[in-house]
């Protein structure tokens, strides 16, 4: 089954009209979607995603950013998934994410950062139980796995 990543597509997505680009690259990578839904945030559910940056100054901008249109909220499944998730996202800082990545490619302000995606095993597990019930989960057969 490999490993599970949250990723979430934030408001900039919707805005600019490029949820099907975004999806489409980490589909070709082969990429297993296994939990796909559009959804409004709450202000308690923000916080509670991003509670590791609660003293942070860019805390509350964050939370309004991420509040303030829908989400499409994604759990994806593969061998290595956060690590090679991670890689096609690209670095936080918006200065810093190479061209060809999503956030080098879509972004231009690191605090209105376009796409949100789990950093390691245990904080996947964490996000997914947020926002995804077990059976909006669907661990469908790949019968091509193979030849990909
Ligand atoms: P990442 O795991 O790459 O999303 O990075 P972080 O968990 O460090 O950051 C989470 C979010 O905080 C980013 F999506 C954007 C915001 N942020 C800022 O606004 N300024 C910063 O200096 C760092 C992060």
């Amino acid at each position: 089954m490999g490993n599970r990543c949250y990723t979430m597509l934030k408001p900039g997505v919707l805005n600019r009209r490029i949820v099907g680009e975004v999806i489409t690259r980490l589909e070709r990578k082969g990429l297993k979607l296994v939990g796909l839904k559009m959804i409004q945030i709450t202000k308690e559910v923000a916080e509670k995603h991003y509670a590791e940056h609660k003293e942070k100054p860019f805390f509350s901008d964050l939370v309004g950013y991420i509040t303030s249109a829908p989400v499409v909220a994604m759990v994806w499944q593969g061998d290595e998934c956060v690590t090679l998730v991670r890689k096609l996202v690209g670095a936080t800082k918006v200065t810093e994410s190479q061209p060809g990545t999503i956030r080098g490619d879509f972004g231009l302000h690191t605090n209105c950062n376009i796409i949100h995606a789990s950093d390691s095993d245990e904080s996947a597990e964490r996000e997914i139980n947020i926002f995804f019930k077990p059976e909006e989960i669907i661990d469908w057969e790949d019968k091509t796995a193979e030849y990909l």
